[in-house]
């Protein structure tokens, strides 16, 4: 799978890529990512991505023509391209499978207030939100989705690690509590059907268990 970020932070994204799942995909040739720097995309002598908003207000907005020019590099029209910002469609487990089966993602790094409405009317581009809280840009963002969609791609996750069979994966329900050794820590016990070597009766426990930590942590889960 192959994603193209454009972004005016590249060493922001890139010190994404050189850990964990995203280093691994890339290792084994399962993941193409290529980082691209807006500003290699002005034309003008300042090399400006961002103007004042039209109709005033605060902050400055991402001019259309750097990103334009980019993602027409890159092969215009071709590619599901994605606007991290916050005003997007929220992502969530069932966007990321859809995300997961595409064969090339573009995907643009919003910065300052936000970018100019011509980019996801005139590319298009599919506007995309982390979640209901505000940080500063898209970069940070793209490497959430970056991570969330590698795991997915099939041979970068091996067997016996968790895969589809965790939250939000086919029940709806948060996962079970997890423990390791040891059996005891300051007081503290395993739940002594984890120790018991009876598979039925864990299954129980952690269906039980999950559904426990879901009415606790995430009663919305439970009303759909
Ligand atoms: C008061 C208006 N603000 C919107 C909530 C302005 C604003 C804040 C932060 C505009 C852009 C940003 C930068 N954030 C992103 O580009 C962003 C983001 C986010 O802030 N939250 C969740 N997902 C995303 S994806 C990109």
């Amino acid at each position: 799978m192959k994603f193209d970020i454009v972004t005016i932070f590249p060493r922001m994204v890139e010190a994404g890529l050189a850990e964990g799942v995203i280093s691994r995909g890339i290792e084994r040739g399962l993941l193409d990512v290529k980082v691209h720097d807006l500003r290699g995309y002005t034309t003008d002598r300042h090399r400006s991505v961002d103007d004042v908003p039209y109709g005033g207000g605060p902050g400055m907005v991402m001019k259309p023509e750097p990103v334009f020019a980019a993602v027409e590099a890159l092969g215009a029209g071709e590619r599901r391209t994605l606007l991290l910002s916050p005003a997007g469609r929220t992502l969530d487990q069932a966007l990321v499978r859809e995300l997961a089966a595409e064969p090339w993602l573009v995907v643009i790094c919003g910065r300052y207030e936000g970018v100019d409405e011509r980019v996801v009317e005139g590319l298009p581009a599919e506007e995309v939100s982390i979640g209901d809280y505000v940080v500063a840009g898209g970069e940070v963002p793209a490497l959430v989705v970056l991570e969330a969609v590698t795991r997915l791609v099939p041979g970068v996750i091996g067997r016996g690690e968790s895969h589809e069979q965790d939250s939000f994966g086919q029940n709806g329900l948060l996962d079970h509590p997890h423990y390791t050794r040891p059996a005891e820590f300051r007081g503290m016990q395993v739940p002594r059907t984890l120790l018991s070597g009876n598979h039925a009766e864990i299954e129980r426990w952690r269906r039980d268990a999950a559904l426990e930590k879901t009415r606790r942590n995430r009663p919305d889960l439970l009303e759909r």
